[in-house]
């Protein structure tokens, strides 16, 4: 049998039909990670997905403030970009992509449920106050490596491992099996944020 990689977990960001090709926040290819993320996963015991799940009247979306979309306007918490209706509760664009394979993965976690605060990251909602719990599972876990892979790499994958790095994890981009929306350089900036703070960006796997 194959080693696993030890106290470590795999972290599936946002593998939905909104953010692949078709769906209303589409990321360019980004449903050609999918199996490759499944190839990837027997090298794990612990397997974490989250997913992006809006109400409709979410604050963060363009069509709720009649504002242009991808516009940035300011929030109690600081500047938030106005996003395209996606991962609304309950709607088939809010689904997990149907050939990730979900069978081992203990946890889905569900974000950005509050209308008020937008959440890129696994860890901490973007008011960077409000907590989803994730540290606690992995900590209780005795969880101290994560490899982070899905949608989108200059958003919440980034945002994920710079609040990984921050809580004290050795933190794994796993490039290859991640995807940007890229929107005014935010690919470049996103590389280049990780690479200062000690996150690993694993650029040459292949499977
Ligand atoms: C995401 C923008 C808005 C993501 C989610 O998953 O990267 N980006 N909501
Ligand atoms: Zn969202």
């Amino acid at each position: 049998m194959k080693n696993k990689i030890n106290n470590a977990s795999l972290l599936i960001i946002d593998v939905q039909n909104d953010f692949c090709p078709g769906g209303a926040l589409e990321v360019t290819n980004g449903d050609q990670i999918v199996e490759p993320i499944n190839n990837f996963q027997s090298d794990f015991d612990n397997i974490v997905i989250t997913q992006d799940w809006h109400p409709k009247d979410h604050k963060c979306f363009a069509s709720n403030h009649k504002l242009k979309e991808y516009s940035m306007i300011e929030f109690p918490y600081g500047n938030q970009i106005l996003w395209p209706k996606h991962c609304i509760q309950n709607t088939i664009g809010a689904a997990i992509h149907d050939k990730l394979d979900t069978t081992r993965s203990s946890l889905i976690l569900r974000k950005g449920l509050n209308k008020n605060i937008d959440s890129y990251s696994a860890f901490f909602e973007n008011d960077r106050e409000t907590s989803t719990g994730l540290d606690g599972y992995f900590k209780s876990k005795n969880i101290q490596n994560l490899y982070i892979c899905g949608l989108a790499f200059d958003f919440c994958v980034f945002y994920t491992a710079m609040d990984g790095i921050e809580l004290g994890y050795e933190v794994f981009v796993i490039e290859p099996l991640t995807k940007a929306i890229n929107l005014n350089s935010s690919k470049t900036q996103a590389k280049k944020a990780m690479l200062e703070n000690n996150v690993k960006l694993i650029t040459n796997y292949v499977n």
